[in-house]
């Protein structure tokens, strides 16, 4: 197959100051983190170069990494603040002191007449750990509010759960990367990597040229699946059904580790219990996989010596995405596939800081290091940190899409930071309306999303190349990120609209600018909690070729031993080595064994029926990034990816009398969407397969059910009933052009 992942070739861009001639640095889109380099180009601007020896990526890229220094050039981009005027409802260019004046003037207004809890924060998994950290603090420190949420919620939300639920701790990974190839088998769980994270695919095709086999289970036949030594394809949203029969399976074949089950873990008894009740004809009949299929499955994995499940978005976006993947840990578990060498379960996180923005107080329930809000020891020592009164820090508020479902309501002034809801959220119209009923939206962005478009006021950030700051990888390696140019005039940093706003509202001094600053207080707010950061600082992910250090990673005092043995220095600091492998002695829970969760089989939460009876499934493609704010923004990739599709089976197309490229309606009970149909056997014939990366009539979301899994609160993107119409004569030619030329900034 061809390689999707590729060396790096210069791409430029017309950019501000070069602040060093090689600066070793991050992507800023997903959460493998690949390592670059940025150098100047004659002539202005700076090109990527490779950075061979960051081991995760080994200077590899992928198209969105490649192109990235496109959205640093002032055409597409935000450099001036804008302002709604009264007078004529429309954005316009105005004043820092005028932006930063009137956001400061809602929140005190709102808080004044509703209360703090009226006031609504937004953030997201792409900030970096110091703005993550400083964004949860300035909700309830400058605001005093609840209700503070982040997109992180729709991302890995289910299996950081399930992970906390059986393990006590939820890092995605608890291995690197670079165990994969070692391993004996992998079962790859509604993972496109191929597509959303290429250059890890070299890893899976290491596995199987050491002898190892891959298992991949997609309603679709992706890219990455066509690498599988077996492809499942369940129908949508009956993953958790697949897991237990495979379960059932392993019981049924003596196949469990008994001795493993004895030593470390509970509650097996009442898992098995579950399993058994879902035969392998009863599971063949939900999800559409055949019997031998299955059984094959569990003979590739207990075969292997070692073996891994590695789940993604598919199993997770789902009403019971937390019990799917619990039902995933169980087969682990049983198995004696976690907690040991080369073995064990893993959620590949998604986002840039997809990892980190979900462990330092952006979430709703949550404190830094990974510290529960409602845990007095936590609010006690996170206050002192930040010197104020453990009783003055307000509780937990709602989830994302609870959050976004109450503007208007009872939350009517919202700061949001790092999202583009109008395009990404659930039941995007009705989300789109909420957003609008607000008394005052304020965006900070780099660019104009769909949702900065609504704002009242817009702020223009810099971005990745122009600061600096941490991100921690799906592995649990926290990256340095170096500023490698100077940001434009006229756009500020996040920290610096923070600092800003806090100092308008009392609180300024509790909000220092300089990313390091930040970064040094957040190691003490995180120390002792699970995800400890003391013991890294800047320096440290300076060193060596930047390859980071994996979480936890605590400070060691004085005269403690770190735990490969080495004294600490007389009169110094202990230097923790970082935690690559996580539970190999104990797991993270009380009793330090891994708990077994009894979990049974329940329907999505809108199955087909005959008004809807098709299967709508959602996701990514290669080319554009999320809800496309970015990568639409960049010309390689909009050629590349340039609209909205219904990808669907030979046959659905047949019966709706549709060929390839003619326009479709896929309607919902939430709206309607407009796109050109792609034809293809590689899909389920019940099934249609939207990416969501556009905004407007071809627009997934406007169709996705905003059911939400009740432990994690994460949204039902993988599956909902739709009905299939061709579209009206006139519908669709906007759908199938080319969408968002590059904005003029
Ligand atoms: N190119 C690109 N890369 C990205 C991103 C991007 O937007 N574009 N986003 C980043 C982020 S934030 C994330 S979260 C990751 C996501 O990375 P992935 O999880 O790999 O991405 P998705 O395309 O959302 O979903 C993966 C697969 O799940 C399948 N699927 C759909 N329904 C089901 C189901 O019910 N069960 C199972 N088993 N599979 C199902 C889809 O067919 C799809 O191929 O990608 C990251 N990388
Ligand atoms: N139907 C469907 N919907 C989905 C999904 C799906 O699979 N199917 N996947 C979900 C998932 S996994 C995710 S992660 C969400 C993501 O969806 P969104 O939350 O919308 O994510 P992005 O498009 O990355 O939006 C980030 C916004 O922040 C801006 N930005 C980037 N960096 C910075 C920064 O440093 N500071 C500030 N202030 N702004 C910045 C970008 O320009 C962009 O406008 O979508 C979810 N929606
Ligand atoms: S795989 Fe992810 S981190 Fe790597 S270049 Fe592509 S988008 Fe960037
Ligand atoms: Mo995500």
């Amino acid at each position: 197959m061809h390689s999707t992942a590729t060396p790096a070739t210069p791409v430029t861009s017309a950019t501000p100051a070069v602040v060093a001639a090689v600066t070793e640095t991050h992507c800023p889109y997903c959460a493998l983190q690949c390592g670059m380099g940025l150098t100047a180009v004659t002539g202005g601007g700076v090109e990527v170069v490779e950075r061979a020896a960051f081991p995760v990526n080994k200077g590899a890229l992928c198209g969105k990494g490649r192109t990235a220094p496109a959205l640093l050039s002032s055409r597409v981009r935000l450099t001036e603040p804008l302002v709604r005027s009264h007078a004529t409802g429309k954005l316009a260019p105005s004043t820092w002191e005028e932006a930063l004046d009137r956001i400061a003037r809602e929140l005190s207004r709102t808080r004044a007449e509703h209360g703090a809890d009226a006031c609504g924060v937004f953030g997201g998994g792409g900030l970096t750990n110091e703005k993550a950290y400083a964004l949860g603090k300035f909700a309830r420190v400058a605001l005093g509010t609840s209700q503070i949420d982040y997109n992180g919620r729709f991302c890995m939300s289910s299996a950081a759960a399930a992970g906390q639920r059986a393990f006590g701790l939820d890092r995605g990974l608890p291995f690197p990367l670079a165990d994969i190839p070692r391993t004996g088998c992998v079962i790859l769980v509604g993972s496109n990597l191929a597509e959303t994270m290429p250059p890890a695919l070299r890893y899976l095709t290491e596995l199987r040229e050491n002898g190892g086999t891959l298992i991949v289970v997609d309603p679709r036949r992706t890219r990455t699946a066509e690498q599988a030594d077996l492809h499942l394809a369940p129908r949508p949203g009956t993953d958790l059904a697949l897991a237990l029969g495979l379960l059932h399976l392993v019981v049924a074949g003596g196949r469990t580790d008994e001795a493993f089950i004895e030593e470390r873990t509970t509650g097996w008894e009442e898992a098995r219990a579950a399993a058994m009740a879902h035969w392998p004809e009863l599971v063949e009949r939900i999800t559409g996989v055949p019997v031998p299929q299955l059984r094959e499955t569990v003979r590739m994995f207990c075969d292997a010596e070692a073996a891994m499940v590695l789940t993604a978005r598919g199993p997770e976006q789902q009403s019971k995405g937390t019990d799917t993947v619990g039902a995933w840990i169980n087969l682990c578990l049983a198995t004696g596939r976690a907690g040991r060498p080369l073995s064990g379960y893993g959620c590949l996180t998604g986002q840039g800081n997809g990892q980190g923005g979900r462990e330092h107080g952006q979430k709703a329930d949550q404190l830094p290091g990974y510290r529960k809000l409602t845990d007095p020891a936590a609010r006690a020592h996170v206050a002192e940190v930040w010197g104020v009164d453990p009783a003055s820090l307000p509780g937990p508020g709602r989830s994302a899409y609870e959050l976004l479902d109450a503007l208007g309501g009872d939350v009517k002034t919202l700061l949001l930071m790092g999202s583009n809801p109008v395009v990404s959220a659930p039941r995007a119209a009705h989300v789109e309306r909420r957003l609008r009923s607000l008394d005052f939206l304020a965006v900070a962005d780099v660019v104009l999303s769909e949702t900065a478009e609504l704002a009242d006021v817009v702020l223009p950030v810099t971005q990745w190349a122009e600061e600096t700051g941490t991100v921690t990888n799906l592995e649990g390696r926290v990256l340095l990120r170096r500023r490698a140019v100077s940001a434009p005039d006229g756009v500020r940093s996040d920290l610096e609209v923070l600092h800003g706003l806090a100092a308008r509202l009392g609180h300024g001094a509790k909000f220092p600018t300089d990313p390091r600053e930040v970064f040094e207080e957040l190691r003490r707010a995180s120390a002792g909690g699970a995800a400890d950061y003391s013991g890294i600082s800047y320096e440290r992910l300076r060193e060596g070729e930047g390859e980071g250090v994996f979480w936890p990673c605590p400070r060691q005092g004085v005269g403690s031993e770190d735990p490969e043995g080495r004294e600490t220095p007389e009169g110094g600091e202990g230097v923790h080595p970082g935690t690559p492998r996580l539970f190999l002695d104990r797991f993270a829970t009380e009793d330090g064994r891994a708990r077994f969760v009894p979990v049974v089989h329940r329907a999505a939460a809108e199955e087909p029926d005959a008004e809807y009876p098709v299967l709508l499934t959602t996701g990514r493609v290669l080319a554009q990034y999320q809800s496309g704010a970015q990568t639409r923004r960049v010309e390689e990739l909009n050629t590349a990816a340039p609209g909205p599709f219904v990808e669907m089976h030979p046959r659905l197309a047949a019966r709706l009398g549709v060929a390839e490229g003619e326009a479709v309606a896929v309607v919902s009970r939430r709206g309607r969407a407009v796109a050109p149909a792609r034809v293809t056997s590689s899909i389920r014939s019940d099934t249609v397969f939207m990416p969501f990366h556009w905004a407007g009539e071809g627009r997934a979301n406007s169709l996705t059910h905003p059911a939400l899994d009740p432990v994690s609160r994460m949204p039902e993107f993988k599956v909902c009933a739709v009905r299939l119409e061709p579209a009206a004569p006139r519908e669709g030619v906007r759908a199938a052009a080319r969408p968002d030329p590059p904005v003029e900034g």
